[in-house]
């Protein structure tokens, strides 16, 4: 909604607009290096440049004199940080992006010659840094010499250019460069970046249903893989950008703020997100509760209506965990109030206690923009704490968003975190809500322009909301913020930078430019909410933005925004949400049997399909288009059913990848790449995808099929819904068709993983009391290893941590000989399980020859025969080891073998 309009205009100035031609070098003569000193440790330099002026001012004189500063910030991080010599600029305040571990020592300087070149290595850094002094360059390279990024200005580069209001610098890549990253945008074109492109970073509020354009949050952050070896390069800067890639360099058109480079080592594309996300903060502890299934849609007309979805899951016997109100639930759509016929606040509250009562939760929508009307309390508090974002003539900003003329908190106020606390633990008092979700917050806003008035003589807002009827005045001279010398490509040059967002020229705290934050807004107000949610509740936060940034996070989940009802948007879903996974963001996924447009049974089977395993799995629909909750279709119910037993049964599983994403910042949903990145043909694998390490999915994302081509990399792999139906892969991975009638999806174990289990059930809370089954899946080879881990914990406290008596942490590992095998299970503070009787009553074992003859336990307890085991052999080559009973608070070691004689005997 609020997109719609512009869809067809947009896709038709698309396809000229997002393939430019690139020129370089073309705006300044660059700089000389003049000075330089090292500090003292050995680990950088502080150099400075002057401007060597060419008298070219296209976008505004050169900037004259530069400070260079290079910082081998651990062995694997290295900062490259250029900006004014003379004076301050625009950064990324540490409390919004903090920078994470620093080298300890502060290091003095000495001053030394500049030489024509330079070069920098520190002992163990895997990387050196060298430079030219005039004109002026530099490289990083690793410490075994191959050059990573490269700005040495020759006939290609040009040099670096660095004005008020336009940065440029271009490093050269060599011909084996594949490229990821740089979002946030859908992705036709799959996980690999397309050279050619232009990739816009820019919050914009605009459908994610239209490819290759600047969507909801930004990431100047790009994974280079090169024959299987990664590494990372983010461009720390919340300034708006045009980044764009040919195949034999990528040039970076910033407007504002400093050049502030990392560069990640890697070497594995698992080690770059766990550098990048060691710098700007590791992804949140998300409560158990959210990986249960979601329902959601804007325009559920009433409260009566939201019962009865929730009944009718119930009576389909499909899990629901969570119901979702969007902006319906409000007064005029006011935020923190309740509709007072629609949603009662009594009833509603009524409600939520019921959901309660039935485990279930309770996730709201709240929008930035406070409406102005004088007897809402909100609205007054702020005033009160004068924390609204004001224009450049230090007026109050007036937008238009839903509720009519709105003012936006400006997130970066000292006095927001009491506004935005106060708000939500008074409203929480009305309404116990379990999360919230922050839509919205590019941010949007309805009408465009520096500064707007209320038109006394209309009503606002009018019919269509989204229609600005504020009276703006954009014929007036535009201030150089509203109106840049250099306009990126905004929506492929459709919109303005002011276009449906607050002015440029607006300010935030201290004189603060949107201009300059606007990308920040909804990290901000992400940081707030979850704030604002650990003070209420002293509980782990739940939040859903829509927009986001570097960081973002640590503070909130997120979902791909506006999609499509259709095939493609099934399919490109699924590179958006491996994407956020590189991008720090792991709980991710898109609505489910899409937002726009009406969607139909085929399409829905296939989306649910594809979204429970999403790590975040929510059914939302568009206030437009039919409706869509899973049991309006027996179809769609019964795949429903099946996809859903599954990730439920894989709680522990998912949970787990949740406390290692928070520990490393692992993504949940990884691309194939991840694991095989010396395979060059996973690096075009856009639609399957894994679950940690151990599961692949591979749906289908088309019409009329019934099979799937799919990519197996070497190994077995096991059938997750049979434990059979194996796909064996010798030598090189192999694209295979397996059956995908309306009802499959191929979902694999692989090989040399443990997968810890629980059973399925209606709600993550009952899923928790059942006993636990361990997934023990080895390759066929005669002798095999297999390993896996699992955390526990209450689900929502705080910390997520391995802390005696608050959780539990157990490592598995198994290995197989001919006929013989163990497992062995190492327990670290065993008591939290023990007090919740946690119990591990079945091993399935996949890949054994012969089913085992014997087993003991070892370990803690005495080599003992357990007297109610039970061996059945399922299949070929699973088995299983039931009614164990063995409490998941002590380690434990089983072991098996073949025993002739005693089968002889029996
Ligand atoms: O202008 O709150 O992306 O999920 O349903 C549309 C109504 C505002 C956009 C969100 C969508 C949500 C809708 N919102």
């Amino acid at each position: 909604m609020g997109t719609t309009g512009i869809h067809s205009l947009a896709l038709a100035l698309l396809c000229c607009t997002c393939l430019l031609s690139t020129t370089y070098g073309d705006y300044s003569g660059g700089y000389k290096l003049v000075s330089l000193s090292n500090y003292s440790d050995g680990k950088g330099l502080v150099a400075y440049l002057k401007s060597i002026d060419d008298g070219n001012f296209t976008y505004g004189p050169p900037v004259e004199e530069l400070q260079l500063t290079v910082r081998f910030e651990t062995d694997d991080r290295l900062r490259v940080k250029i900006t004014d010599g003379k004076k301050d600029r625009w950064e990324i305040p540490e409390w919004i992006v903090p920078r994470g571990a620093k080298s300890s020592e502060v290091a003095s300087l000495t001053s030394s010659e500049p030489e024509k070149q330079g070069e920098v290595s520190v002992g163990d850094s895997s990387f050196k840094f060298s430079y030219t002094s005039e004109p002026f360059g530099f490289a990083v390279s690793r410490s075994s010499g191959e050059v990573l990024f490269n700005t040495t200005p020759n006939g290609d580069i040009g040099s670096l250019v660095f004005k008020d209001q336009y940065l440029e610098i271009t490093t050269h890549l060599p011909e084996k460069s594949v490229l990821f990253g740089l979002g946030e945008s859908t992705r036709p074109d799959g996980l690999r970046l397309a050279p050619g492109r232009v990739y816009t970073l820019w919050a914009t509020d605009i459908g994610s249903n239209i490819p290759d354009i600047d969507l909801y949050g930004t990431y100047p952050f790009y994974m280079d893989l090169r024959k299987g070896v990664a590494h990372g390069v983010l461009l720390l800067n919340s300034n708006g950008m045009d980044v764009l890639y040919e195949r034999d360099s990528l040039t970076y058109r910033v407007i504002g703020g400093i050049l502030d480079f990392y560069f990640f080592a890697g070497p594995t594309p698992l080690s770059v997100v766990d550098q990048y996300t060691q710098l700007v903060g590791r992804p949140a502890a998300m409560p158990y509760w959210s990986l249960g299934f979601h329902q959601s849609r804007y325009g559920y007309k009433n409260l009566e209506e939201l019962e009865e979805v929730v009944a009718k899951y119930a009576a389909a016997e499909i899990p629901l965990e969570t119901m979702w109100s969007d902006i319906d639930y409000m007064d005029e759509y006011k935020d923190f109030t309740t509709h007072p016929v629609n949603y009662p606040e009594d009833k509603l509250r009524t409600f939520v206690e019921k959901l309660h009562a039935n485990d279930m939760r309770y996730v709201i929508i709240v929008d930035p923009g406070i409406a102005i009307a004088e007897n809402y309390s909100t609205y007054q508090r702020g005033l009160d704490l004068d924390v609204y974002v004001r224009n450049q003539y230090g007026e109050k900003y007036l937008a238009q968003v839903w509720p009519g003329p709105v003012y936006f908190p400006d997130f970066l106020h000292p006095n927001a975190e009491e506004f935005w606390t106060t708000e939500v633990v008074k409203f929480h008092k009305k309404i116990p809500f379990d999360g919230l979700w922050i839509d919205m917050n590019e941010a949007a806003n309805f009408c465009t322009g520096p500064s707007c008035f209320i038109n006394p003589d209309v009503v606002c807002p009018g019919d269509d909301y989204t229609i600005c009827c504020l009276i703006c005045n954009n014929t007036v001279p535009m201030s150089t913020w509203d109106d840049p010398p250099y306009k990126i490509n905004c929506i492929g040059k459709y919109r303005e930078l002011n276009g449906r967002t607050i002015a440029m020229s607006a300010q935030h705290h201290g004189g603060v430019r949107e201009y300059d934050t606007h990308n920040l807004f909804g990290l901000t107000e992400s940081i707030m909410t979850n704030r604002a949610l650990k003070t209420l509740t002293k509980k782990r936060p739940f939040v859903l933005s829509r927009s986001t940034f570097v960081g973002s996070g640590a503070y909130t989940a997120h979902w791909t925004g506006d999609n499509g009802a259709s095939f493609n948007d099934l399919a490109y879903s699924i590179v958006s949400c491996l994407n956020s996974g590189m991008f720090g963001v792991p709980m991710v996924g898109a609505d489910i049997c899409g937002f726009l447009d009406d969607t139909w049974e085929e399409l829905c089977n296939r989306w649910i399909q594809v979204g429970a395993f999403y790590p975040f799995a929510r059914d939302h629909g568009d206030f437009h288009s039919i409706h869509q909750e899973l049991y309006l279709w027996d179809s769609v119910a019964s795949n429903a059913k099946v996809v859903l037993n599954l990730r439920y049964k894989l709680l522990p599983y998912y949970y787990t990848l949740i406390f290692e994403s928070h520990n490393t910042g692992a993504p949940i949903m990884r691309p194939l790449f991840f694991e095989y990145p010396e395979d060059e043909k996973t690096m075009d694998i856009n639609t399957q995808f894994l679950v940690g390490r151990g599961i692949m999915v591979s749906p289908v994302v088309a019409a009329g099929q019934d099979t799937i081509a799919a990519y197996f990399p070497p190994g077995v792999w096991y059938n997750a819904f049979n434990n059979s139906d194996i796909v064996k892969v010798e030598g090189s991975g192999e694209l295979l068709v397996l059956p995908a009638p309306l009802d499959t999806i191929q979902v694999h174990y692989r090989q040399g993983f443990i997968i810890p289990m629980q059973e399925a059930a209606m709600t993550t809370t009952s899923a928790r009391r059942t006993p636990f089954t361990l997934m023990v899946v080895f390759g066929d080879e005669d002798e095999a290893e297999a390993a896996g881990e699992l955390f526990l914990d209450d689900g929502e406290e705080l910390e997520m941590r391995v802390k005696a008596g608050r959780s539990t942490f157990v490592k598995f590992s198994a290995h197989k000989f001919q006929g013989k095998g163990s497992i062995e299970a190492k327990v670290t503070a065993g008591e939290f399980a023990l007090s919740q009787h946690f119990v591990l009553h079945k091993i399935t074992i996949l890949g054994l020859r012969e089913p085992p003859s014997r087993v003991r336990l070892t370990g803690n307890l005495a080599p003992v025969m357990s007297p109610a085991l039970e061996i059945s052999s399922s299949g070929l080559r699973s088995v299983d080891i039931s009614h164990l009973n063995l409490s998941l608070s002590e380690s434990f070691g089983l072991s098996w073998d073949f025993d002739f004689d005693s089968i002889a005997s029996s």
